[in-house]
Protein backbone atom coordinates (compact mmCIF):
# COMPACT_ATOMS: atom_id res chain seq x y z
CA UNK A 1 0.00 0.00 0.00
CA UNK A 2 0.92 3.67 -0.38
CA UNK A 3 2.31 4.84 2.65
CA UNK A 4 1.43 8.53 1.72
CA UNK A 5 -2.08 8.29 0.76
CA UNK A 6 -4.74 10.23 2.33
CA UNK A 7 -2.24 12.23 3.92
CA UNK A 8 -4.03 15.30 5.75
CA UNK A 9 -3.18 18.71 5.02
CA UNK A 10 -0.69 18.36 2.40
CA UNK A 11 0.59 18.71 -1.23
CA UNK A 12 2.21 14.89 -2.55
CA UNK A 13 4.70 15.12 -5.34
CA UNK A 14 5.55 11.75 -6.14
CA UNK A 15 6.49 11.41 -9.97
CA UNK A 16 10.74 11.02 -10.23
CA UNK A 17 10.79 13.86 -12.40
CA UNK A 18 9.27 16.35 -10.34
CA UNK A 19 11.59 14.61 -7.56
CA UNK A 20 14.85 15.79 -9.36
CA UNK A 21 15.18 19.28 -8.15
CA UNK A 22 15.23 18.04 -4.08
CA UNK A 23 18.63 15.73 -5.22
CA UNK A 24 20.51 18.97 -5.00
CA UNK A 25 21.56 21.86 -2.76
CA UNK A 26 24.09 24.43 -2.95
CA UNK A 27 26.94 21.89 -1.90
CA UNK A 28 29.17 19.82 -4.71
CA UNK A 29 26.72 16.68 -3.69
CA UNK A 30 23.81 14.97 -4.99
CA UNK A 31 21.37 13.07 -3.12
CA UNK A 32 19.59 9.68 -3.55
CA UNK A 33 15.66 9.95 -5.09
CA UNK A 34 13.26 10.27 -2.25
CA UNK A 35 10.06 8.15 -2.20
CA UNK A 36 8.54 11.12 -2.32
CA UNK A 37 8.18 15.00 -1.24
CA UNK A 38 5.56 16.38 1.13
CA UNK A 39 4.50 19.97 1.46
CA UNK A 40 3.15 19.99 4.96
CA UNK A 41 -0.02 22.78 5.63
CA UNK A 42 -0.75 21.86 8.80
CA UNK A 43 0.27 19.86 11.81
CA UNK A 44 -2.45 16.78 11.35
CA UNK A 45 0.49 15.97 7.94
CA UNK A 46 3.41 16.06 10.33
CA UNK A 47 1.69 13.98 13.34
CA UNK A 48 0.63 11.15 10.48
CA UNK A 49 4.17 11.15 8.23
CA UNK A 50 5.92 10.71 12.09
CA UNK A 51 3.59 8.20 12.69
CA UNK A 52 3.82 6.53 8.83
CA UNK A 53 7.53 7.13 9.08
CA UNK A 54 7.75 4.56 12.16
CA UNK A 55 5.49 2.27 11.20
CA UNK A 56 6.53 1.45 7.59
CA UNK A 57 10.56 2.50 8.51
CA UNK A 58 11.20 5.21 6.07
CA UNK A 59 13.23 8.40 6.78
CA UNK A 60 12.18 12.29 6.93
CA UNK A 61 14.21 14.69 5.40
CA UNK A 62 13.39 18.69 6.34
CA UNK A 63 13.76 20.68 3.08
CA UNK A 64 13.85 24.44 3.41
CA UNK A 65 14.83 27.22 -0.11
CA UNK A 66 17.72 24.37 -0.67
CA UNK A 67 20.53 26.92 -0.20
CA UNK A 68 22.45 24.76 2.14
CA UNK A 69 26.06 23.97 1.12
CA UNK A 70 26.52 20.74 3.14
CA UNK A 71 23.97 18.59 1.94
CA UNK A 72 22.26 18.61 5.02
CA UNK A 73 18.34 18.56 2.94
CA UNK A 74 19.37 15.77 0.67
CA UNK A 75 17.63 12.58 1.12
CA UNK A 76 19.83 9.29 2.14
CA UNK A 77 18.48 6.23 1.27
CA UNK A 78 14.36 5.20 1.99
CA UNK A 79 13.26 8.83 3.24
CA UNK A 80 10.68 11.24 2.33
CA UNK A 81 11.56 15.08 1.61
CA UNK A 82 9.90 17.41 3.81
CA UNK A 83 9.65 20.75 2.38
CA UNK A 84 8.06 23.35 4.60
CA UNK A 85 7.90 25.75 2.22
CA UNK A 86 4.32 26.06 2.33
CA UNK A 87 3.72 25.78 5.96
CA UNK A 88 1.61 28.52 6.92
CA UNK A 89 2.08 31.58 9.17
CA UNK A 90 3.72 34.89 8.71
CA UNK A 91 6.62 37.16 10.57
CA UNK A 92 4.95 39.03 13.40
CA UNK A 93 7.01 41.82 15.20
CA UNK A 94 6.96 42.79 19.42
CA UNK A 95 8.11 45.62 19.49
CA UNK A 96 8.30 45.84 23.30
CA UNK A 97 9.68 42.64 23.56
CA UNK A 98 12.23 43.54 21.06
CA UNK A 99 11.26 39.97 19.09
CA UNK A 100 9.60 38.68 15.79
CA UNK A 101 8.13 35.17 15.62
CA UNK A 102 8.02 33.19 12.26
CA UNK A 103 7.11 29.97 10.80
CA UNK A 104 10.31 29.10 9.14
CA UNK A 105 9.05 29.02 5.53
CA UNK A 106 9.14 32.95 5.58
CA UNK A 107 12.32 33.55 3.70
CA UNK A 108 15.24 35.10 5.49
CA UNK A 109 15.07 38.69 3.91
CA UNK A 110 11.37 38.93 5.33
CA UNK A 111 12.55 37.98 8.33
CA UNK A 112 14.90 40.89 8.12
CA UNK A 113 12.24 43.22 6.55
CA UNK A 114 9.85 42.63 8.98
CA UNK A 115 11.99 44.04 11.70
CA UNK A 116 13.44 46.75 10.23
CA UNK A 117 9.50 47.83 9.07
CA UNK A 118 9.69 48.37 13.33
CA UNK A 119 13.25 50.22 13.16
CA UNK A 120 14.66 46.96 14.45
CA UNK A 121 17.41 44.94 13.32
CA UNK A 122 18.05 40.98 12.60
CA UNK A 123 21.75 40.61 11.92
CA UNK A 124 22.22 37.21 10.73
CA UNK A 125 23.28 37.66 6.88
CA UNK A 126 24.45 34.59 5.06
CA UNK A 127 25.24 35.55 1.80
CA UNK A 128 22.35 33.59 0.33
CA UNK A 129 20.21 35.85 2.67
CA UNK A 130 17.83 37.06 -0.10
CA UNK A 131 16.81 33.09 -1.04
CA UNK A 132 17.13 31.18 2.26
CA UNK A 133 14.37 30.26 4.09
CA UNK A 134 14.19 30.88 7.90
CA UNK A 135 13.75 27.22 8.78
CA UNK A 136 17.63 26.72 6.67
CA UNK A 137 18.96 29.58 8.64
CA UNK A 138 18.15 27.63 12.03
CA UNK A 139 18.61 24.20 11.12
CA UNK A 140 22.19 25.07 10.32
CA UNK A 141 22.72 27.95 12.51
CA UNK A 142 23.77 30.21 9.42
CA UNK A 143 27.32 32.67 10.03
CA UNK A 144 27.47 35.13 7.35
CA UNK A 145 29.34 38.16 7.08
CA UNK A 146 28.14 39.84 9.96
CA UNK A 147 28.42 37.14 12.00
CA UNK A 148 31.99 38.67 13.31
CA UNK A 149 29.98 41.67 15.56
CA UNK A 150 26.82 39.71 15.90
CA UNK A 151 27.92 36.58 16.40
CA UNK A 152 25.45 33.23 14.34
CA UNK A 153 22.03 32.35 14.04
CA UNK A 154 21.76 30.80 17.58
CA UNK A 155 22.78 33.94 19.36
CA UNK A 156 19.37 35.25 18.17
CA UNK A 157 17.17 32.56 18.62
CA UNK A 158 15.13 32.94 21.71
CA UNK A 159 12.48 30.56 21.42
CA UNK A 160 12.13 26.85 19.10
CA UNK A 161 8.64 25.45 17.98
CA UNK A 162 9.49 21.87 16.97
CA UNK A 163 8.16 18.56 15.98
CA UNK A 164 9.56 15.84 18.28
CA UNK A 165 9.11 12.04 17.29
CA UNK A 166 6.18 12.13 18.91
CA UNK A 167 4.18 13.87 16.83
CA UNK A 168 3.52 16.62 18.01
CA UNK A 169 5.11 20.55 18.18
CA UNK A 170 6.83 21.77 21.45
CA UNK A 171 7.93 25.13 22.01
CA UNK A 172 11.27 25.24 23.90
CA UNK A 173 11.82 28.86 25.11
CA UNK A 174 10.63 32.22 25.89
CA UNK A 175 9.99 35.99 24.50
CA UNK A 176 12.52 36.79 26.67
CA UNK A 177 16.40 37.09 26.80
CA UNK A 178 16.47 35.44 30.46
CA UNK A 179 15.43 32.11 30.63
CA UNK A 180 17.47 29.83 32.61
CA UNK A 181 14.78 26.67 33.58
CA UNK A 182 17.20 23.91 32.80
CA UNK A 183 19.28 23.38 30.16
CA UNK A 184 18.50 24.74 26.50
CA UNK A 185 16.33 21.89 24.19
CA UNK A 186 15.39 24.73 21.65
CA UNK A 187 19.83 25.28 21.28
CA UNK A 188 20.43 21.61 21.02
CA UNK A 189 17.95 21.77 17.78
CA UNK A 190 19.56 24.96 16.36
CA UNK A 191 22.33 23.85 14.21
CA UNK A 192 21.53 20.11 14.61
CA UNK A 193 20.11 20.38 11.15
CA UNK A 194 17.14 18.31 11.46
CA UNK A 195 18.73 15.13 13.14
CA UNK A 196 16.65 15.67 16.54
CA UNK A 197 13.63 16.90 15.44
CA UNK A 198 12.36 19.95 12.73
CA UNK A 199 12.11 23.33 14.15
CA UNK A 200 8.61 24.73 12.78
CA UNK A 201 8.73 28.31 13.36
CA UNK A 202 10.61 30.33 15.96
CA UNK A 203 10.86 33.44 18.56
CA UNK A 204 14.02 35.95 17.08
CA UNK A 205 16.12 38.73 19.66
CA UNK A 206 16.09 41.86 17.92
CA UNK A 207 18.29 44.83 18.70
CA UNK A 208 17.64 48.33 17.25
CA UNK A 209 18.69 49.15 13.61
CA UNK A 210 22.17 50.56 13.46
CA UNK A 211 22.00 54.36 12.62
CA UNK A 212 25.15 54.96 10.67
CA UNK A 213 27.26 52.74 8.87
CA UNK A 214 30.55 53.36 6.78
CA UNK A 215 31.71 51.04 4.19
CA UNK A 216 35.63 50.86 3.60
CA UNK A 217 37.63 49.22 0.45
CA UNK A 218 40.93 48.32 1.42
CA UNK A 219 42.95 47.14 -1.51
CA UNK A 220 46.61 45.89 -0.64
CA UNK A 221 49.40 44.84 -2.76
CA UNK A 222 50.44 41.96 -0.36
CA UNK A 223 47.43 40.62 0.90
CA UNK A 224 49.41 38.93 3.51
CA UNK A 225 49.53 42.12 4.93
CA UNK A 226 45.50 41.73 5.73
CA UNK A 227 46.40 38.80 8.27
CA UNK A 228 47.40 40.85 11.54
CA UNK A 229 44.16 43.61 10.66
CA UNK A 230 41.35 41.40 12.36
CA UNK A 231 43.14 40.89 15.25
CA UNK A 232 44.47 44.39 15.66
CA UNK A 233 41.27 46.17 15.11
CA UNK A 234 39.83 44.08 17.88
CA UNK A 235 42.52 44.36 20.07
CA UNK A 236 42.28 48.08 19.49
CA UNK A 237 38.42 48.02 20.53
CA UNK A 238 37.27 48.68 16.37
CA UNK A 239 34.85 45.39 16.31
CA UNK A 240 33.45 45.54 11.99
CA UNK A 241 30.36 44.78 11.21
CA UNK A 242 31.72 42.92 8.51
CA UNK A 243 35.51 42.41 7.71
CA UNK A 244 35.60 40.16 4.47
CA UNK A 245 38.37 39.74 1.96
CA UNK A 246 39.54 38.06 -1.31
CA UNK A 247 42.65 36.62 -1.99
CA UNK A 248 44.41 37.91 -5.32
CA UNK A 249 43.34 34.72 -7.24
CA UNK A 250 39.82 34.95 -6.47
CA UNK A 251 39.96 39.02 -7.11
CA UNK A 252 41.40 38.37 -10.72
CA UNK A 253 38.94 36.06 -11.91
CA UNK A 254 36.60 38.19 -10.23
CA UNK A 255 37.84 41.03 -12.02
CA UNK A 256 38.51 39.57 -15.50
CA UNK A 257 34.99 37.48 -15.77
CA UNK A 258 32.75 38.94 -13.20
CA UNK A 259 30.02 41.92 -13.53
CA UNK A 260 30.51 45.29 -13.86
CA UNK A 261 31.29 46.35 -10.62
CA UNK A 262 33.74 43.63 -9.93
CA UNK A 263 35.93 44.71 -13.33
CA UNK A 264 36.47 48.17 -11.07
CA UNK A 265 38.12 46.66 -7.99
CA UNK A 266 41.13 48.33 -7.03
CA UNK A 267 44.15 46.33 -5.65
CA UNK A 268 46.10 42.60 -5.94
CA UNK A 269 43.91 41.42 -2.89
CA UNK A 270 41.23 43.76 -1.53
CA UNK A 271 39.10 43.75 1.38
CA UNK A 272 35.87 45.22 2.49
CA UNK A 273 35.05 46.20 5.83
CA UNK A 274 31.78 47.73 7.54
CA UNK A 275 31.19 49.42 11.01
CA UNK A 276 28.22 50.31 12.01
CA UNK A 277 28.57 52.10 15.13
CA UNK A 278 27.35 55.38 16.44
CA UNK A 279 29.82 58.03 15.32
CA UNK A 280 31.06 54.87 12.34
CA UNK A 281 30.45 57.62 9.71
CA UNK A 282 32.27 60.76 11.46
CA UNK A 283 35.78 62.24 10.93
CA UNK A 284 37.31 61.27 13.83
CA UNK A 285 36.32 57.31 13.90
CA UNK A 286 38.16 57.29 10.58
CA UNK A 287 40.84 58.94 11.87
CA UNK A 288 41.29 56.68 14.42
CA UNK A 289 40.55 54.15 12.33
CA UNK A 290 43.84 55.08 9.67
CA UNK A 291 46.00 55.68 12.42
CA UNK A 292 45.87 52.09 13.75
CA UNK A 293 45.98 50.75 10.24
CA UNK A 294 49.38 52.39 9.34
CA UNK A 295 50.70 52.26 6.31
CA UNK A 296 48.42 49.35 5.04
CA UNK A 297 45.98 51.80 4.37
CA UNK A 298 47.06 53.63 1.96
CA UNK A 299 44.75 53.19 -0.45
CA UNK A 300 41.45 53.17 2.05
CA UNK A 301 38.20 54.23 0.09
CA UNK A 302 34.77 55.17 1.57
CA UNK A 303 32.07 54.05 -0.44
CA UNK A 304 30.60 57.17 -0.80
CA UNK A 305 27.00 56.48 -1.21
CA UNK A 306 24.20 53.72 -0.99
CA UNK A 307 24.65 52.55 -4.66
CA UNK A 308 28.64 52.43 -4.30
CA UNK A 309 28.33 49.91 -1.00
CA UNK A 310 25.51 48.25 -2.73
CA UNK A 311 27.35 46.98 -5.72
CA UNK A 312 30.25 45.87 -3.22
CA UNK A 313 28.06 43.83 -1.48
CA UNK A 314 26.76 42.37 -4.94
CA UNK A 315 30.24 41.33 -6.09
CA UNK A 316 31.17 39.77 -2.04
CA UNK A 317 27.78 37.73 -2.56
CA UNK A 318 27.64 36.45 -6.00
CA UNK A 319 31.28 35.11 -5.45
CA UNK A 320 30.31 31.82 -4.57
CA UNK A 321 28.06 31.16 -7.37
CA UNK A 322 30.12 32.53 -9.28
CA UNK A 323 33.23 30.41 -8.48
CA UNK A 324 30.93 28.00 -8.71
CA UNK A 325 29.85 28.47 -12.43
CA UNK A 326 33.37 29.06 -13.39
CA UNK A 327 34.53 25.86 -11.80
CA UNK A 328 31.62 23.60 -11.74
CA UNK A 329 33.22 20.66 -9.73
CA UNK A 330 35.06 22.74 -7.34
CA UNK A 331 34.97 22.12 -3.32
CA UNK A 332 34.68 24.97 -1.02
CA UNK A 333 35.52 24.64 2.49
CA UNK A 334 34.11 26.94 5.97
CA UNK A 335 37.03 26.08 7.82
CA UNK A 336 37.64 28.03 11.18
CA UNK A 337 40.82 29.47 12.97
CA UNK A 338 40.99 32.45 15.66
CA UNK A 339 41.81 35.58 14.13
CA UNK A 340 44.83 35.76 16.02
CA UNK A 341 46.06 32.43 14.04
CA UNK A 342 45.59 33.45 10.66
CA UNK A 343 48.67 34.25 9.90
CA UNK A 344 50.04 30.71 11.13
CA UNK A 345 47.31 28.99 9.19
CA UNK A 346 48.19 30.62 5.82
CA UNK A 347 51.76 29.82 6.31
CA UNK A 348 50.48 26.11 7.13
CA UNK A 349 48.28 26.07 3.56
CA UNK A 350 51.20 26.59 1.79
CA UNK A 351 53.05 23.98 3.49
CA UNK A 352 50.60 21.64 2.46
CA UNK A 353 51.27 22.49 -0.88
CA UNK A 354 47.70 21.90 -2.73
CA UNK A 355 46.26 24.60 -5.22
CA UNK A 356 43.89 26.62 -2.98
CA UNK A 357 42.40 30.33 -3.43
CA UNK A 358 40.74 31.75 -0.58
CA UNK A 359 38.02 34.16 0.38
CA UNK A 360 35.23 34.67 2.79
CA UNK A 361 35.11 36.29 6.59
CA UNK A 362 38.40 37.46 7.54
CA UNK A 363 37.23 39.27 10.68
CA UNK A 364 36.34 36.18 11.94
CA UNK A 365 38.62 33.41 10.77
CA UNK A 366 36.17 31.89 9.01
CA UNK A 367 37.44 31.50 5.30
CA UNK A 368 36.18 29.70 2.27
CA UNK A 369 39.47 27.17 0.93
CA UNK A 370 38.11 26.41 -3.12
CA UNK A 371 39.54 23.70 -4.02
CA UNK A 372 39.14 25.01 -7.84
CA UNK A 373 40.45 21.47 -9.74
CA UNK A 374 39.43 18.93 -7.29
CA UNK A 375 36.86 17.45 -10.31
CA UNK A 376 40.15 16.43 -11.52
CA UNK A 377 41.62 15.23 -8.58
CA UNK A 378 42.14 11.52 -7.70
CA UNK A 379 38.99 11.07 -5.40
CA UNK A 380 41.35 9.89 -2.74
CA UNK A 381 43.77 12.19 -3.32
CA UNK A 382 40.99 15.32 -2.45
CA UNK A 383 39.72 13.51 0.56
CA UNK A 384 43.71 13.61 2.10
CA UNK A 385 43.83 17.32 0.89
CA UNK A 386 40.36 18.10 2.79
CA UNK A 387 41.63 15.66 5.54
CA UNK A 388 44.78 17.65 5.71
CA UNK A 389 42.83 20.96 5.82
CA UNK A 390 40.58 20.18 8.45
CA UNK A 391 43.26 19.23 10.68
CA UNK A 392 45.79 22.05 10.49
CA UNK A 393 42.47 24.27 11.14
CA UNK A 394 41.67 22.20 14.28
CA UNK A 395 45.65 21.64 15.05
CA UNK A 396 45.64 25.81 15.28
CA UNK A 397 42.37 25.84 18.05
CA UNK A 398 39.92 26.09 15.11
CA UNK A 399 37.29 23.97 13.38
CA UNK A 400 36.15 22.18 10.35
CA UNK A 401 33.06 24.54 9.63
CA UNK A 402 32.53 27.63 10.74
CA UNK A 403 28.90 28.16 9.27
CA UNK A 404 27.80 25.95 6.71
CA UNK A 405 27.58 22.53 9.09
CA UNK A 406 28.24 19.22 8.64
CA UNK A 407 25.04 17.49 6.72
CA UNK A 408 26.33 15.05 4.36
CA UNK A 409 29.59 17.15 3.46
CA UNK A 410 31.38 16.46 6.18
CA UNK A 411 29.98 14.09 7.63
CA UNK A 412 33.16 11.47 7.44
CA UNK A 413 35.77 14.49 8.69
CA UNK A 414 33.53 15.33 11.92
CA UNK A 415 33.00 11.84 13.09
CA UNK A 416 36.72 11.28 12.31
CA UNK A 417 38.37 14.47 14.12
CA UNK A 418 35.96 15.40 16.64
CA UNK A 419 36.59 14.46 20.46
CA UNK A 420 34.95 11.02 20.50
CA UNK A 421 33.29 11.54 23.84
CA UNK A 422 31.02 14.62 21.72
CA UNK A 423 30.07 12.02 18.92
CA UNK A 424 29.19 9.37 22.09
CA UNK A 425 27.37 12.21 23.91
CA UNK A 426 25.32 13.48 20.58
CA UNK A 427 24.73 9.93 19.43
CA UNK A 428 23.02 9.21 23.33
CA UNK A 429 20.90 12.23 22.54
CA UNK A 430 19.77 11.28 18.52
CA UNK A 431 18.65 7.62 20.65
CA UNK A 432 16.98 9.19 23.17
CA UNK A 433 15.11 11.94 20.82
CA UNK A 434 14.87 9.87 17.93
CA UNK A 435 14.61 6.10 19.10
CA UNK A 436 13.49 4.96 15.63
CA UNK A 437 16.09 6.98 13.67
CA UNK A 438 13.54 8.91 11.77
CA UNK A 439 14.90 12.44 11.65
CA UNK A 440 17.33 12.97 8.85
CA UNK A 441 19.13 9.09 8.93
CA UNK A 442 22.55 9.57 7.74
CA UNK A 443 23.21 12.91 8.38
CA UNK A 444 26.20 14.59 11.01
CA UNK A 445 26.39 11.61 13.04
C1 LIG B 1 29.73 32.93 1.33
O1 LIG B 1 30.29 33.42 2.30
C2 LIG B 1 28.97 31.67 1.51
O2 LIG B 1 29.73 33.47 0.21
C3 LIG B 1 29.30 30.58 0.49
O3 LIG B 1 29.12 31.18 2.80
C4 LIG B 1 30.73 30.25 0.48
O4 LIG B 1 30.74 28.86 -1.46
C5 LIG B 1 31.10 29.00 -0.31
O5 LIG B 1 31.75 28.13 0.26
ZN1 LIG C 1 30.42 32.38 4.05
Amino acid sequence: MNPFKGLPEATLIEDPSDLEPCRRDESHLRGTLPLALVKPHGPAALRELVRRAKAEGFGLVPRGAGTGKAGGCLPTERTVVVDFSAWPGEARVSPQDLCLRAPVSVLLRDVKAAAEAHGLFYPPDPNSWESCSLGGTLATNAGGPNACKYGMTRHWVLAVEALLEDGELHTFGISSVKANAGPSLGQLLIGSEGIFGFILGATLRLTPLPRERTTLLLPVKRWEDLLDLPGRLCGAGFLPSAFEFFDPAVLAELRAHGPEEARRLPGEALAILEFDERGSTSDAFLEGLLDLLGPVAEGLRVASDVRQREGIWAVRRMTSAFLKERHPKKVSEDIVVPRSRLRDFFAGLDRLGFPAVTYGHLGDGNLHVNLLAAGETDPALLDRQLMDLFRLAIDLGGTLSGEHGIGLAKREAFLALSDPAQIQALRALKRALDPQNIFNPGKVL
